[in-house]
C-alpha cells in the first residue's frame, strides 16, 4: 500500500499548486486534488518530479490518501467555492481531521464554518497567505488562525514553508476563530495605503516636479536604500523603470489609470467604522481605487472643472526629499492605524492578539514586508498595551522630524492641484490626534440643538440639555 500523505491540497490554481510544491520540496508527502481532474493532470505532469506528490481524481481518493488526522488545505476562490468544497469534504472525513481555508476568506464567514465544522467534529483553520505566486512557492508569510491544538498538527509544515528573516519563519498561531483572516485582512488593508501613497509621490513628483516615470523610478530605487526600504518601494522601482516594448514609452504611460480591488481593502474599512477604529489611510486608499474607477466620468470632469494652471516647483530636489519624508510618516500612521484596528478587534472578539508577533511574520514573504516592521515588533515587545505607534519614541521622532516637509507636500500639492488623499488624511489624522481639545464641542452643541440629544461639560459629571428654542437654559438630563 502506498505510504500517505502528510497533508493534501485542494485547488490547484496558481496558489494552491506553488504551496503544494513548496511543500513537497521541503520533504513532505502531499496529495493534490482539484477540481476539475485536466489541472491536477498537468500539475503532476508539470511538478511530479518534485517531490512526493500523490494525485487524486476524486475527493475520497484524496482523503483516502491521507494519514490521519487528516490535513487538508482548500485553497479554492473565496465566497461560495470555499463552502461548497466543505460541504463535500465533510461527509468524507473523521473526527479530528483539520480542513485549513488558506484562500482570502472573509474573517465571519471563517467564524461560521469553524463553528460549522465544530458541530461535525472537525477542527477548522482560517489561515491567510501573503506574498503572492512566488511567495506561495518560495516562502510566503502565514497568518494561521484556529484552534492551538490544531496549529500544533500543522506547525511543522506551515512554519518550514513560510519565508525566513534571520532564521526566524514568518508564521505564527495568530489567534482562535477568524483571528488568523482578520489578520490577513488588515495586512492588505495596510498594502492598499502603501500603494497609494506611493502613487501619489508619483503623481506629485511627475506633475509638480515635471519628473518622468524613468527618473521617478531612480528615485525610488534610492529611497530603497533608507528608511522606507521595502519590497513595494524596490518594485516601484523597477515597474517604473520599465520601457513598453511596443511604443518604446515607459509602460506605465500606456497602462490604463483604473485600480481594480478584490475587497480586502474595503473589508478592512468596513470593519473599521464597524469597531470605531479612525482608519483614514487604509479608508482613503479604497476610496481613491474607487475613484479611478470612474475613468469616463474623470474625463468629462477634466474638460469642465478648473483647476490650478500647471506649473513645476522651484526646487525640485526639495521636493524629492519632502515626497520621501511624507511618504515614510504617512506610512507610518498608516501602520499605527492598522494595528490600533487589530488591537481594536482583539479586544473585541477575544483573540488576545500578539501584535509585535504580527509584524515580525510581516518581516518576510509577504507583499508589505519591510525593514521598518522590526520596529513596531521591538515597540509591542517594550509596550504590550500600547494604545497607538505613534507614541512610541522611534516613531514619535519619525513623524516629528518629518512634519514639515509632511506639511510641505500636503501645500505644494494642493497648490498644483495634485489629489493627494492619504498624505493629507495621514496629517490630519496626525494633527487630530495630537489635539488634547478638538472641535467636537461643537458637534456635540448642534446634536443638542436639533436633536436634544444632549452634551456633557467640562467642569460637571452627568449629560446637559440647553433648551435652545424655548428659554435657553440648560437643564441636568442626567
Ligand atoms: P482562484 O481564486 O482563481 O480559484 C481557482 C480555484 O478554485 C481552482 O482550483 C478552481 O477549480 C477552484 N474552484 C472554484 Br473557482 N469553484 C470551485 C468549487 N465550487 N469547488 C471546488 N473548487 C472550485 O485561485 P488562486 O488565485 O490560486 O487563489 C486561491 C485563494 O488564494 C483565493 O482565496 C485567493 O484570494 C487567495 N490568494 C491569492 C493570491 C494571489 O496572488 N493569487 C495571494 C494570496 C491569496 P477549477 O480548476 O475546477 O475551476
Amino acid at each position: 500500500m502506498a505510504e500517505k500523505s502528510r497533508i493534501g491540497v485542494t485547488g490547484l490554481a496558481v496558489m494552491g499548486a506553488n504551496l503544494a510544491r513548496n511543500m513537497a520540496r521541503r520533504g513532505f508527502g502531499v496529495a493534490v486534488h482539484n477540481r476539475t481532474t485536466a489541472k491536477t493532470t498537468e500539475f503532476l505532469a508539470e511538478h511530479g518530479h518534485e517531490g512526493a506528490f500523490t494525485g487524486a481524481e476524486t475527493l475520497q481518493e484524496f482523503v483516502d490518501a491521507l494519514e490521519t488526522p487528516r490535513k487538508i488545505v482548500v485553497m479554492v476562490k473565496a465566497g461560495k467555492p470555499v463552502d461548497a468544497v466543505i460541504d463535500e469534504l465533510t461527509p468524507l472525513l473523521d473526527p479530528g481531521d483539520i480542513i485549513i481555508d488558506a484562500g482570502n476568506s472573509h474573517f465571519p464567514d471563517t467564524d461560521r464554518r469553524a463553528a460549522e465544522c465544530a458541530e461535525r467534529g472537525l477542527r477548522f483553520m482560517g489561515v491567510g497567505v501573503s506574498g503572492g505566486e512566488e511567495g506561495a512557492l518560495n516562502g510566503p508569510s502565514i497568518m494561521p488562525g484556529g484552534p492551538l491544538e490544531a496549529y500544533g498538527e500543522v506547525e511543522e509544515i506551515l512554519t518550514a514553508i513560510a519565508a525566513d528573516v534571520d532564521g526566524t519563519p514568518c508564521c505564527t498561531h495568530v489567534g482562535p476563530g477568524g483571528a488568523g483572516h482578520y489578520v490577513k485582512m488588515v495586512h492588505n488593508g495596510i498594502e492598499y495605503a502603501d500603494i497609494q501613497l506611493i502613487a501619489e509621490a508619483y503623481d506629485l513628483l511627475t506633475h509638480a516636479g515635471g519628473l518622468s516615470a524613468p527618473e521617478i523610478g531612480k528615485i525610488f530605487e534610492q529611497w530603497n536604500s533608507g528608511d522606507l526600504e521595502s519590497f513595494l518601494i524596490e518594485i516601484t522601482g523597477i515597474v517604473l523603470a520599465k520601457t513598453d516594448d511596443r511604443t518604446g514609452r515607459p509602460l506605465v504611460d500606456v497602462v490604463v489609470d483604473q485600480a481594480e480591488q478584490k475587497g480586502t481593502g474595503r473589508w478592512t474599512a468596513i470593519d473599521a467604522l464597524d469597531l470605531g477604529v479612525p482608519l483614514t489611510g487604509i479608508t482613503e486608499a479604497v476610496f481613491a481605487r474607487t475613484l479611478s474607477a470612474l475613468r469616463d466620468e474623470r474625463a468629462e470632469a477634466a474638460r469642465t472643472l478648473a483647476g490650478p494652471t500647471p506649473a513645476r516647483v522651484a526646487d525640485v530636489d526639495r521636493l524629492v526629499d519632502d515626497v520621501r519624508q511624507a511618504l515614510y510618516a504617512s506610512k507610518v500612521v498608516a501602520y499605527a492605524q492598522g494595528f490600533a484596528q487589530m488591537r481594536a478587534a482583539s479586544n473585541a472578539h477575544g483573540w488576545d492578539l500578539d501584535l509585535g508577533a504580527m509584524a515580525r511574520i510581516w518581516r518576510g514573504g509577504c507583499i508589505i514586508r519591510a525593514q521598518f516592521l522590526n520596529r513596531i515588533t521591538e515597540a509591542y515587545a517594550e509596550h504590550p498595551d500600547l494604545d497607538n505607534l505613534l507614541m512610541v519614541p522611534y516613531f514619535t521622532k519619525a513623524v516629528s522630524d518629518a512634519q514639515d516637509a509632511w506639511r510641505r507636500v500636503v501645500v505644494t500639492a494642493t497648490e498644483h492641484g495634485v489629489a493627494i488623499p492619504a498624505f493629507s488624511s495621514s496629517l490630519s489624522y496626525y494633527d487630530g490626534y495630537r489635539r488634547e481639545r478638538g472641535p467636537a464641542n461643537l458637534i456635540q452643541g448642534l446634536r443638542d440643538y436639533f436633536g436634544a440629544h444632549t452634551y456633557r461639560r467640562t467642569d460637571a459629571d452627568g449629560a446637559f440639555h440647553t433648551r435652545w428654542s424655548q428659554d435657553g437654559t440648560e437643564v441636568s438630563a442626567s
